[in-house]
C-alpha cells in the first residue's frame, strides 16, 4: 500500500477532508514540543482550520522530546496524517497539513535549537504530560533534585528537558536578534501559563539572572484550557483507517467530536487568528481551567481506578454502570461545582450532563490504565483541590476521598484477584516500597501514601478528617473490593 502524502491527496475519496489550503507554501511559526496525539487532534486541527480561512506563517515545527517514533511516522508522509472524529453518529476523516515538519531532539539537536532561535517563530508549544515539567505537583514549584534538571543546569548547550530548552532559546534570542516568542502550555495543569513562567524562571534564575529578568520583561505565558478526548491510538485505528484511505497512514489520531480551547490572550510576537475558528481568547482562564480539571478530569480519574479495580478496561464501559454515573454525577454536583467560580454564559448543569455523555462515548474506547497513568502528578489538580476547597469550608469530601482511596488501592500493585498492577509513575519505586512496608495492613498503606508531600501537601496528611475518610474508604476497597464499596458509597449517601 503507498503512503498517504501530498502527491496522494487527490485520490482520496470525496469523503475524506483535506486541507482546504497549500499547505506546501506554509511557513513555520510555531515551534511544538511533545508532538503526541493530543497536540495532532487539538491544536493543530484549530490551526488548520485557520490557514484554511486566511493561510498565515504558522506551520507547526513538532518537536519529538524522547523518541523518534512520531517523525518516522511522520515525515515519509509529508507531515500529513488524518484526524479521525468517532461517536455514536459516526465516523468522520480528514487530514491536517499544518505540521509542517518534525524533529527528534534526540538526533537533530541543532534544528531544533536553530528553529527555536528563529525571529520567524514567534510561539513555542507544549504538551509534554504533567511530568515533563520537572515541577513538585503539590506546590507548583521547580525540582532542582530532579536529574533532568540538573542535567540542564550543568549542561545548558544540550538540554534534555523543555524548561532547558526554552531558556536556551531564549537565551539565544535575546543576544542575536532581541526577539521573545509566547510559551503556550497546553497541558492539563492549573494556571499552567503561571506555573511555566514560574518554572522557566527559576530555573533561567540558576543559570543566570540577567537571563530570567529579560524572560520575564520580554515573553509571555499565556494559560491556557484545552479539551479533546484523544486514547491512544490503536494498530486497529490504524487499519481500519487504512482501509478507507487506500493508502498508509501511520500516525491517525482518534477522538471525540467535542473540542474547546479557551485562552489567555497575552501574545507577545502575534498569534493565529484562533477566535475564527472557535477557540475563547478570555482575560482570564482560570474559571474555566478548574471548571475542566476538577469536572472532566477529576471524574475521569476517579472512573479510572475505581472502574479499572473493578475489572473495567474501557472508560465507556464503566460510564454504561448506573452506581458509577451516580458516584460521578453526585461528586460533580455535591463536591465539585460548590468549589468552582463558573465562568459567566456557562450552564453548568448542562457542562456535567454532556460530560457523562462524552464519558459513554462506545465509539472511542479509552483503557481506563491510560488515564490511571502518572497519578502523582495528576491527583492534586483533579482531586486534593476540590478537597482542600471543601476542608475550609466544612463541606463534604466524601465521595472525592473515596476517588483518592480508589489512587491508593490502584497504586499498591496488585488487583482484587491478587495479579500485578502495572503502574506506570514516576513514583512508582516509591509506592512499591511502601505497599510492601504496609502489606495487610489498610490504616497503613494510606498512611505511607499520604506521607508523599510531593503529592499531599503538608496540609492533607496533617487533616484528621482527610485522614480518616480515606482510611476508611481504602480498608472497604479492600475487604469487599470496589464494586461493592461503590455500590455502597452511592447507596450509604443516597
Ligand atoms: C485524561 C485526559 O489521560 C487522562 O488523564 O483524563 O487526557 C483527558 O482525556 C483530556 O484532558 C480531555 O480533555
Amino acid at each position: 500500500m503507498s503512503r498517504l502524502n501530498f502527491a496522494a491527496l487527490a485520490g482520496l475519496g470525496s469523503a475524506i477532508g483535506t486541507p482546504r489550503y497549500d499547505a506546501r507554501r506554509i511557513a513555520i511559526g510555531i515551534v511544538h514540543l511533545g508532538i503526541g496525539a493530543f497536540h495532532r487532534a487539538h491544536q493543530a486541527e484549530y490551526l488548520d482550520d485557520v490557514l484554511a480561512l486566511e493561510g498565515g506563517s504558522w506551520g507547526v515545527c513538532g518537536v519529538s522530546m524522547r523518541s523518534a517514533d512520531v517523525r518516522e511516522r511522520l515525515s515519509p508522509q509529508d507531515g500529513l496524517y488524518t484526524s479521525v472524529e468517532k461517536s455514536p453518529a459516526g465516523t468522520r476523516r480528514r487530514v491536517i497539513g499544518s505540521v509542517r515538519e518534525i524533529l527528534f531532539l534526540g538526533e537533530e539537536r541543532p534544528q531544533v535549537h536553530a528553529r527555536l532561535a528563529d525571529a520567524r517563530t514567534r510561539i513555542v508549544s507544549l504538551t509534554i504530560t504533567e511530568k515533563g515539567y520537572c515541577h513538585d505537583p503539590a506546590t507548583g514549584r521547580l525540582n532542582f533534585a530532579d536529574p533532568d534538571i540538573a542535567h540542564d543546569l550543568a549542561h545548558p548547550g544540550e538540554p534534555r528537558t523543555a524548561l532547558g530548552l526554552i531558556s536556551s532559546a531564549l537565551d539565544a534570542r535575546r543576544t542575536s536578534h532581541g526577539e521573545p516568542f509566547s510559551v503556550l502550555c497546553c497541558d492539563n495543569l492549573p494556571h499552567n501559563g503561571a506555573m511555566v513562567r514560574g518554572l522557566v524562571l527559576a530555573f533561567a534564575g540558576a543559570r543566570d539572572p540577567t537571563l530570567a529578568n529579560w524572560i520575564a520583561e520580554h515573553a509571555s505565558f499565556p494559560s491556557t484550557m484545552v479539551d479533546r478526548i484523544v486514547p491512544a491510538t490503536t494498530k486497529a485505528d490504524i487499519s481500519d483507517n487504512d482501509a478507507v484511505l487506500g493508502v498508509h497512514d501511520a500516525a491517525p489520531v482518534v477522538h471525540e467530536p467535542f473540542k474547546q480551547w479557551v485562552i489567555e490572550d497575552q501574545f507577545v510576537a502575534g498569534r493565529p487568528a484562533w477566535e475564527r475558528v472557535g477557540a475563547e481568547l478570555v482575560a482570564d482562564v482560570a474559571p474555566f481551567e478548574a471548571m475542566k480539571l476538577r469536572l472532566l478530569n477529576g471524574c475521569h480519574s476517579t472512573l479510572a481506578y475505581l472502574g479499572f479495580l473493578a475489572g473495567y478496561e474501557y472508560i465507556y464501559q464503566v460510564a454504561a454502570r448506573p452506581e458509577y454515573v451516580t458516584l460521578i454525577r453526585r461528586l460533580m454536583a455535591e463536591e465539585i461545582t460548590p468549589t468552582l467560580r463558573v465562568p459567566a454564559n456557562v450552564d453548568v448543569a448542562a457542562y456535567r450532563s454532556a460530560l457523562v455523555e462524552r464519558f459513554k462515548n462506545p465509539a472511542l474506547p479509552h483503557r481506563t490504565q491510560q488515564i490511571a497513568m502518572d497519578g502523582s502528578q495528576k491527583l492534586p489538580q483533579r482531586l486534593l483541590g476540590t478537597v482542600r476547597d471543601n476542608l475550609a469550608a466544612g463541606r463534604s469530601i466524601d465521595l472525592a476521598a473515596l476517588a483518592v482511596a480508589g489512587w491508593m488501592r490502584y497504586v499498591s500493585g496488585s488487583d482484587e484477584a491478587g495479579r500485578a498492577i502495572e503502574v506506570s509513575d514516576p513514583l512508582a519505586g516509591e509506592f512499591a516500597r511502601i505497599a510492601t512496608a504496609h502489606s495487610g495492613d489498610p490504616a497503613g498503606l494510606a498512611r505511607g501514601l499520604l506521607g508523599l508531600r510531593t503529592v499531599f501537601g503538608e496540609d492533607l496528611p496533617a487533616d484528621a478528617r482527610f485522614v480518616a475518610k480515606v482510611t476508611a474508604w481504602l480498608t472497604a476497597l479492600y475487604a469487599e473490593g470496589a464494586a461493592r464499596t461503590m455500590a455502597r458509597a452511592v447507596g450509604a449517601a443516597g
